[in-house]
């Protein structure tokens, strides 16, 4: 398949992060909102929502687990994808996925970019949070940014052996819980167990990693779910990462839905060898902490973890975990539409847009995110810089937009598409959401904003206005 990406008239600086200055290249597509987004650190705010559930979950684990902040988000795209066995033709590794400052380095997409590392220095218990950046759509749970722990446990072989005797006790803490767990994952040849590992060991350590998960999602949802008289529903299924197998995703039943919560599996033994630590096995889990925290608080735009106002940042305090959020008002939401031809590239093709269509209708525990860094169906991987070539792709339309207007748009949403019967040309419309969390918006702003906008799209994408 060819691979393109568009050319785009916004030209990268060279990036200095950390002191460290990175040159560009046909790679580079990371924004300066992004870049500033880097100092925020709000897992490591006292008192932000996202720094509490952080505590908790440390908490919880107690202080056999070391936490761990990884200096920089800047990591190597040998660290963020190779390492971890994600294969040359990964979706994920798409230009139109990820923020690059260049060919060699990104920003992290996930905190197992950081296993390596870490497990390298020797520790066999950690808890690992940081930010993680992803370019995405835009709407109430998706932000550009957000944040994952990693939390992992492993054993030297010769401490396997006490791994029944751990999970008898697990199984006997958890079964005085008012839980219902589902689990219908078994192993198999799409999730089978490593062939350097012997079965029952890798039996014993999926065992082990299945009771400390459903034990902290007890320790995190139990209280409330008990509150409304329920026990808590949980449901393991089976999942596939790259650096891990057997893996699973585990969700919680929340309002009526199932919430994908984490993604975890028995640790890819190549990850341990490359960190010089290959006498040991264990299990690793990513976590979002946006996920548990809008629940866990009743937070409901993503947005809102990003604010500065005290009226957020006044209602949550170190150690709780049972606040409330009380949204502080709604502000008047102002609806703008944006309806264009698309510049059709050689690569685009009828099923590619249909993706990026679902894509652009997924909520919070849609398809497509389930798929999200693993089994994602999109299309490009970065190559040669070719000018005539403009591949139409939501996310790049959804920079811009976050671009020109930042936190100040809320929802970005295709309400129309057709092809033009004669010139086979593509029309498709776009509705903004304009609305601040903090102010009333007049609207000559967002007339201006909405202008900026169309004049970018036209510029960096060549589309056509209708
Ligand atoms: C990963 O990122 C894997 N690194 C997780 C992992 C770690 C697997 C260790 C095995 C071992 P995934 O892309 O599914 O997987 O993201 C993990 C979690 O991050 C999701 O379950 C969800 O809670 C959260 N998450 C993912 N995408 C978003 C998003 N756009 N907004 C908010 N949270 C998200
Ligand atoms: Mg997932």
């Amino acid at each position: 398949m060819p691979c393109h990406r568009h050319q785009s008239t916004t030209s990268f600086q060279p990036y200095t992060i950390d002191s460290q200055t990175y040159a560009v290249d046909s790679y580079s597509n990371t924004p300066s909102n992004i870049i500033s987004k880097l100092p925020r650190h709000l897992h490591l705010t006292p008192n932000h929502p996202l720094s509490i559930i952080r505590q908790s979950i440390e908490g919880h684990f107690g202080p056999t687990f070391t936490p761990v902040t990884p200096k920089s988000a800047v990591v190597s795209v040998a660290q963020n994808f190779d390492e971890l066995g994600f294969p040359a033709d990964h979706p994920g590794r798409s230009i139109t996925d990820s923020y690059y400052l260049n060919s060699q380095y990104m920003l992290r997409t996930h905190t197992s970019a950081h296993e390596v590392e870490t497990y390298r220095i020797g520790l066999d218990r950690w808890l690992l949070t940081a930010d993680v950046y992803r370019r995405d759509e835009i709407d109430g749970t998706h932000y550009p940014v957000f944040h994952q722990m990693e939390g992992t446990q492993v054993w030297p072989s010769s401490e396997l052996s006490k791994l029944p005797q751990l999970n008898d006790e697990l199984a006997a803490k958890l079964a005085s819980c008012s839980l219902v767990i589902e689990d219908p994952t078994t192993i198999s040849p799409s999730n089978p167990y490593q062939t350097s590992h012997d079965p029952v060991h890798a039996e014993q350590i999926a065992q082990h990693l299945k009771h400390s998960l459903n034990s902290l999602i007890f320790h995190l949802f139990g209280p409330i779910a008990t509150a409304h008289g329920e026990p808590l529903r949980i449901r393991w299924i089976e999942a596939f990462f790259p650096f891990t197998t057997p893996s699973y995703e585990v969700e919680i039943w929340w309002n009526g839905e199932w919430l994908e919560l984490l993604g975890c599996g028995v640790v890819m033994q190549k990850t341990l060898d490359q960190a010089g630590q290959s006498h040991k096995s264990g299990w690793a889990f990513g976590l979002g902490l946006e996920r548990l925290a809008m629940v866990l608080f009743s937070i409901p735009d993503i947005r809102l973890f990003w604010s500065q106002d005290p009226r957020f940042l006044s209602q949550f305090s170190s150690g709780d975990v049972r606040t409330t959020f009380k949204p502080y008002s709604k502000y008047p939401v102002n609806l703008k539409d944006m309806s264009f031809w698309i510049a059709q590239g050689k690569g685009q093709s009828q099923s590619q847009s249909q993706s990026q269509q679902s894509q652009s209708q997924s909520q919070l525990q849609s398809q497509s995110e389930a798929q999200t860094q693993t089994q994602r169906q999109a299309i490009e991987t970065p190559a040669e810089t070719s000018k005539d070539i403009k591949e139409w792709h939501e996310n790049d339309f959804c920079e811009i937009v976050r671009d020109v207007a930042g936190d100040l748009v809320e929802t970005v949403t295709m309400i129309d598409q057709f092809t033009h019967p004669k010139t086979g040309r593509q029309s498709k419309t776009y509705r903004i959401n304009y609305r601040s969390m903090d102010r009333s918006l007049p609207n000559n702003e967002v007339n201006a904003l909405q202008e900026q906008i169309s004049r970018r799209v036209v510029e960096d994408m060549g589309v056509e206005m209708r």
